[in-house]
């Protein structure tokens, strides 16, 4: 991508409205727009990256055995009624009439949903165990919207729903789910520490928080330094083992009865990005979602649901990872691998150069953003430094010379010198 054709506006000014430093830096990148209250515009560069997280989120929950599908984002009130919920729920939910005065609103959630989708379609134990996901967009009026996406009224989730026959299969429903989600965080670069937590209007009586570390966390969190030292991305990771590790939120940390020794003991501060619950017949069984077992007889499924906030992590990433320069994206979430700068667009040479090398990148699939502008080299530094590509390879005069560019890594700041060919050969294998 040209940066002359693309829609990038970064703000010179830090807005005033912004509290914490990923919602600055967002603003600042250009990535988001507010439009309302908690409502905002996805602008190229955060659109960019929220599919990256979206992706990685879906390939994750594939690999689970978790099957995609998409519900709508307006449901009836009547399934609602049904399990309950309409009226439990409260002010957080947005409800709207339509022209024949029917009561609907826009889901806060889908367990009603899905639990109809599945009663509609499934009779038999034999069609179980199942996994419904969808990525979409939720509505949730929060009384204090803030912090830019980490807490908005629209926000993107990825929710998924296990059906299964009982309480053991359920079981280990969640627990595929729950390695699923250490691995979908790491991929993004994170620690996610999980940790018991209360199942609020959602219900049921096991439920896990994923919560990453950064400094403006919302929570106080206490764990074991074991979470920091184990490999997430192991094909054998024992739930069990994990499950008893000891982590917990600031109100159930008692330093007096904590097991783990103090120099084993870590803490910092918590930023919710997932939460998993296992709720069992809850809504399967005032809905009627029941199927036939072995022995004949009809009982209600059991069910979990599965949330991860996918626009929410965007912020949550930044957090976890930008510099006083600004975002420094992990390579497998950044909306391009490199940050390519012309330091002189009206040198004929230097054009040639980096012209040429753009074409071959975009040819060999490279994700690149080409600051091919007539700017000040200051001005694309800061720039390309704000919207933290990880890789930036500039061209320059005396390099355009000899055949050279300048490759610097966003992250640790080290300046190398290669030939053009070698630099393809890094990126374009
Ligand atoms: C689980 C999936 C649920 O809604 N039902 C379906 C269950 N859980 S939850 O904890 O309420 O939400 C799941 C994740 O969504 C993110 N989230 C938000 N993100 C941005 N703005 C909000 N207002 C917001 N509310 C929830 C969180 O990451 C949460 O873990």
């Amino acid at each position: 991508m040209r940066l002359s054709r693309y829609f990038l506006p970064v703000l010179k000014e830090v807005p005033a409205e912004a509290e914490i430093v990923s919602h600055q830096l967002m603003l600042r990148a250009g990535m988001i727009q507010q439009l309302q209250a908690g409502i905002y515009n996805w602008l190229p560069l955060g659109w960019n990256v929220l599919q990256k997280v979206e992706q990685i989120v879906r390939e994750e929950q594939n690999r689970a055995g978790a099957i995609e599908i998409l519900m709508p984002t307006i449901q009836p009130a009547s399934l609602w009624r049904e399990s309950g919920r309409y009226d439990a729920y409260g002010k957080e939910m947005l409800r709207i009439k339509d022209r024949g005065e029917r009561e609907m609103l826009f889901g806060p959630t889908n367990e009603e949903n899905v639990t109809d989708i599945f009663r509609k379609h499934v009779r038999s134990y034999r069609q179980l165990p199942l996994n419904l996901y969808h990525i979409q967009w939720k509505f949730r009026d929060e009384v204090r919207p803030r912090f830019g996406v980490m807490r908005g009224r629209e926000f993107l989730m990825k929710d998924a729903y296990s059906f299964d026959l009982d309480i053991e299969a359920g079981a280990a429903a969640f627990d595929r789910m729950f390695v699923a989600y250490l691995k979908t965080f790491k991929r993004m670069g994170l620690t996610a520490i999980p940790m018991r937590a209360e199942s609020g209007p959602i219900g049921g009586n096991m439920s896990y928080e994923f919560q990453i570390l950064a400094q403006t966390g919302e929570s106080a969190v206490y764990f074991d330094q074991a979470f920091e030292e184990i490999d997430f991305s192991a094909d054998d990771l024992d739930v069990a083992h994990l499950k008893q590790l000891y982590a917990a939120a600031d109100e159930l940390h008692d330093p007096a009865n904590c097991p783990v020794p103090p120099e084993r003991l870590r803490s910092g501060r918590g930023i919710e990005v997932g939460h998993i619950f296992f709720f069992g017949t809850k809504y399967s069984a005032p809905m009627g979602a029941t199927v036939l077992g072995p022995d004949g007889k009809e009982v209600p499924v059991e069910m979990g649901s599965y949330g991860i906030g996918v626009s929410r992590l965007v912020g949550a990433l930044i957090e976890a990872n930008h510099d006083e320069k600004g975002i420094v994206w992990p390579e497998s979430v950044a909306p391009f691998r490199v940050g390519l700068i012309n330091l002189r667009a009206d040198d004929e040479l230097c054009r040639g150069v980096a012209d040429d090398l753009y074409a071959k990148l975009e040819a060999a699939k490279v994700e690149v953003l080409y600051d091919d502008r007539e700017e000040r080299a200051g001005a694309k530094f800061a720039t390309m430094d704000l919207i933290g590509l990880p890789w930036q390879v500039t061209v320059g005069p005396r390099g355009a010379k000899a055949g050279t560019v300048e490759l610097k890594s966003r992250r640790t700041g080290a300046v190398e010198e290669l030939s053009v060919d070698a630099l393809l050969a890094r990126f374009a294998a």
